[in-house]
């Protein structure tokens, strides 16, 4: 069967415009449809998968375990869907998601190869009008932001790129057809996620690998392997109990931790569990501790153990020192990686550094740095994203009163529970800035919130009512209470995509909400609660506020 997708035109009015058919637009046309409501997600790409369309560099995988990084609303599906490692690939990632839109029959409320370009609330209708690049316009009841997080790339201005006459590939937008390195001089800027799992892969291949690194960051060994059919088994004997227990975790994903203060036990014991959790692999080497993300002296132990790691393996003394990263554990995502450090000892592959001496230029054989010209046949932007609020601000979107939602968010952005910006009645977002999101099991985060939603817009439409918003002063304060939390842990001490400060002249504001279970329980008390500070209204289509 084909996965190639037409362009068909949507209906011109709609209960809900869905923006991206990522595993968010997904779960949302699934969701809504079983509700009764005409839905349409439009998608830029020509496929469904989102996060996993877009990024198909070498190496690229989850750093969540596939047993958990995945639907949980159809226990059919998680007992059919056979995952093969314990961190799925970017393949087999796409392969999944292809799958759940072709068994729920998603696609048919899919227009592909389609950008909403803008949309616009009307105080007299209640309604959003919604334009995308094909020149349609569409009225729909409910818009719904089901973005991404991490899908909108950040290709920084370097000058002179344009008359670059190698290839060059941004991570986050890799083409589709295979790129083969074999006997060319690759350039890769940036040592994030996505460079880190490339640049293993992109060593093997290359003629020569020069890393162009900024800020050195912490690589944790993710110790991937192949599922051991018992071990699958006996999770999927008990998949809605094991899933229950994951919801419990601080990031709603399992891990092992001494639930010990790293300060409270003896070096040896200290050292003991830091090699237990390194053998183990993966994100939660951060949760070994309960306070690591929370004391700057319990992660400075964290810090000191890894830097003898990184010592241990890499064997040129001066790149092992510049790889070290000079921040808290954990600040920056930590990255999940295969062989990262290792491959600095392959004689193929350089260290760069370019944080006192930044990329000058790029020029037609290459890029400069320090005023040497270093010659490449091709280079990797591996230089993240305009995360969160990035992908929604790409589109231009009017609320009440016509105020421009780039105006609302110019100091950063807000968004009641990361769900409903004030003065933007019927707009939800779908792991908006100020939900657990980025610090989640993201695929969980997704189904809490569509489930919420389905819940709010039936019920309104229950009771005759048609435009839902969230109350200001409900959303200043989350504001507030998601700073506090992030201001009790170590994410705020250093310079991460968390904050927004890896894009020049974007405001400062920490935008994931800490603590799973703690984001779940308030939500529930919200929803039992009437839906405290949200405000339910009717709007006549002849235009009249009836209710309130
Ligand atoms: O992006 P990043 P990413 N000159 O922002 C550097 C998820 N993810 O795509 O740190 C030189 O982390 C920049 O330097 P600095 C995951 O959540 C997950 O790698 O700003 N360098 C940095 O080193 C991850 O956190 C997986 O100083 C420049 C790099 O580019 C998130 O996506 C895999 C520069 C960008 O790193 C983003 O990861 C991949 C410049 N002008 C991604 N501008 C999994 O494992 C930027 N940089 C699931």
């Amino acid at each position: 069967m084909t996965h190639a997708a037409q362009v068909t035109s949507a209906p011109r009015e709609l209960d809900v415009a869905i923006v991206g058919a990522g595993f968010a637009g997904m779960y949302l046309i699934h969701t809504l449809r079983k509700r009764g409501f005409s839905v349409r997600a439009f998608e830029a790409g020509s496929d469904v998968g989102g996060t996993w369309y877009w990024n198909r560099y070498p190496g690229c995988r989850v750093d969540i375990v596939s047993m958990e990084y995945s639907y949980q609303f159809s226990e059919d599906l998680q007992q059919d869907w056979e995952w093969s490692e314990k961190y799925a690939t970017q393949p087999e990632l796409l392969k999944y998601a292809r799958h759940v839109a072709d068994r729920f029959d998603l696609r048919r409320d899919i227009q592909f190869h389609t950008r909403v370009q803008s949309a616009t609330y009307s105080d007299k209708s209640g309604r959003w009008s919604v334009e995308t690049d094909q020149g349609e316009r569409i009225s729909a009841q409910y818009f719904i932001l089901a973005t991404g997080i991490l899908s909108a790339p950040n290709l920084p201005p370097f000058e002179g790129l344009d008359s670059f006459e190698g290839d060059f590939y941004h991570t986050g937008k890799w083409r589709h057809a295979a790129v083969d390195f074999s006997g060319r001089r690759v350039g890769i800027i940036g040592t994030g996620s996505s460079a880190c799992q490339a640049i293993p892969l992109i060593a093997e291949q290359a003629a020569s690998l020069t890393v162009f690194q900024r800020t050195a960051n912490y690589v944790i060994p993710a110790h991937n392997e192949t599922l051991r059919p018992e071990a699958v088994a006996a999770i999927k004997r008990v998949y809605p109990e094991f899933r229950a227990n994951n919801k419990k975790y601080p990031f709603a994903f399992s891990f092992e931790s001494t639930g010990k203060s790293a300060l409270e036990v003896s070096p040896a014991e200290r050292e003991q569990a830091f090699e237990a959790a390194w053998a183990r692999g993966g994100l939660m080497f951060m949760g070994v501790f309960n306070d690591l993300l929370t004391n700057h002296e319990a992660n400075a132990t964290a810090q000191d153990f890894f830097r003898r790691k990184l010592l241990a393996i890499v064997r040129d003394e001066a790149t092992a020192t510049a790889l070290m990263p000079d921040f808290a554990l954990g600040c920056k995502r930590l990255i999940v990686g295969t062989d990262f450090y290792e491959t600095f000892n392959r004689p193929n592959v350089r260290l760069c550094n370019v944080k006192d001496t930044p990329i000058t230029r790029i020029t037609p054989k290459g890029l400069i740095v320090d005023g040497k010209e270093h010659e490449l046949d091709a280079i990797v932007f591996a230089t993240g994203f305009d995360a969160i609020s990035g992908p929604i601000l790409n589109i231009d979107i009017h609320g009440k009163g016509g105020v421009a939602m780039r105006d609302k968010w110019q100091n950063g952005p807000s968004c009641y529970l990361g769900l409903m910006p004030a003065g933007f009645p019927n707009l939800f977002t779908i792991t908006g800035p100020g939900s657990p999101s980025v610090l989640s099991n993201v695929l969980k985060s997704i189904e809490q919130h569509v489930d919420f939603i389905a819940d709010c817009i039936s019920g309104a439409r229950a009771q005759g009512l048609n435009v839902i918003e969230s109350n200001e002063d409900a959303e200043q304060a989350w504001l507030v209470h998601v700073d506090e939390i992030a201001s009790r842990s170590v994410f705020k001490s250093c310079n991460s995509w968390y904050l927004g400060s890896n894009i020049p002249g974007k405001p400062r504001v920490f935008t994931a909400y800490i603590g799973w279970p703690q984001y779940a329980a308030e939500l529930e008390n919200i929803r039992e609660d009437n839906y405290r500070g949200f405000h339910f209204g009717a709007v006549e289509r002849s235009g009249s506020v009836t209710a309130g």
